[in-house]
């Protein structure tokens, strides 16, 4: 069967699920900073740390004994483009949350990926984030993230940092990486917050 791209994006619209400025796509871009990282099992970990009572850490044999749940996204690039129904399966956040004691000043996370790059979020739009190790059934591949990636459902996909390596929790806002180039601090598609407001 064709792709009618027209007549399902008027649906989507319809449905209420393809934001202002957006455009739908089935394929699944590649957009990121910088190289592809390496992943080494024996050396990763990932880590909690900021405003909570003790940092934590995970190896990444440890982090496979973690719960997992998988749930099915939109997803909207600053760029134009959306795709919708895609699932990925991870760690809740919800779940990370149950081995972290998470100050109550907390009210940002920094996400903090491989050769430094950022993105922060603030904490009610990590309700509902996963740490993703698989994109439909599949482990990501090393462009999409692999081996780890945030997804925030309901931010743009600029804030699900792939190669993520730690969550940091803060009390005030701080510019991540794209932030830092012009893209808003929240990033919320349906109102459109495409660049920051300085
Ligand atoms: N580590 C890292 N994560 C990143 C980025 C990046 O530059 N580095 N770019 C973001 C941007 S701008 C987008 S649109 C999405 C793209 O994810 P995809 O390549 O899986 O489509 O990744 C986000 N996560
Ligand atoms: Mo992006």
């Amino acid at each position: 069967m064709g792709f009618d791209r027209k007549a399902q994006e008027t649906a989507a619209r319809v449905a209420g699920r393809l934001p202002p400025g957006q455009v739908l796509t089935e394929k699944f871009p590649v957009l990121h900073y910088g190289p592809i990282p390496k992943f080494d099992p024996a050396t990763w970990d990932f880590r909690v740390f900021g405003l909570v009572e003790e940092e934590k850490r995970w190896t990444w044999e440890q982090f496979q004994q973690l719960p997992r749940t998988t749930i099915t996204i939109d997803i909207h690039c600053v760029t134009g483009w959306s795709k919708l129904d895609t699932a990925w399966t991870g760690v809740a956040f919800k779940d990370l949350l149950s081995f972290v004691r998470v100050r109550p000043e907390a009210r940002y996370v920094m996400a903090h990926s491989e050769y430094g790059f950022t993105a922060n979020i603030p904490m009610e739009y990590m309700e509902d984030a996963l740490l993703a190790t698989h994109y439909n059934g599949e482990p990501l591949t090393p462009e999409h993230g692999y081996p780890l990636r945030l997804i925030v459902p309901r931010l743009y996909f600029w804030k699900s940092a792939k190669w993520l390596r730690a969550l940091e929790f803060m009390a005030e806002d701080r510019p991540g990486f794209w932030e830092q180039a012009g893209y808003h601090m929240r990033g919320d598609p349906w109102r459109e917050e495409r660049y920051r407001e300085w």
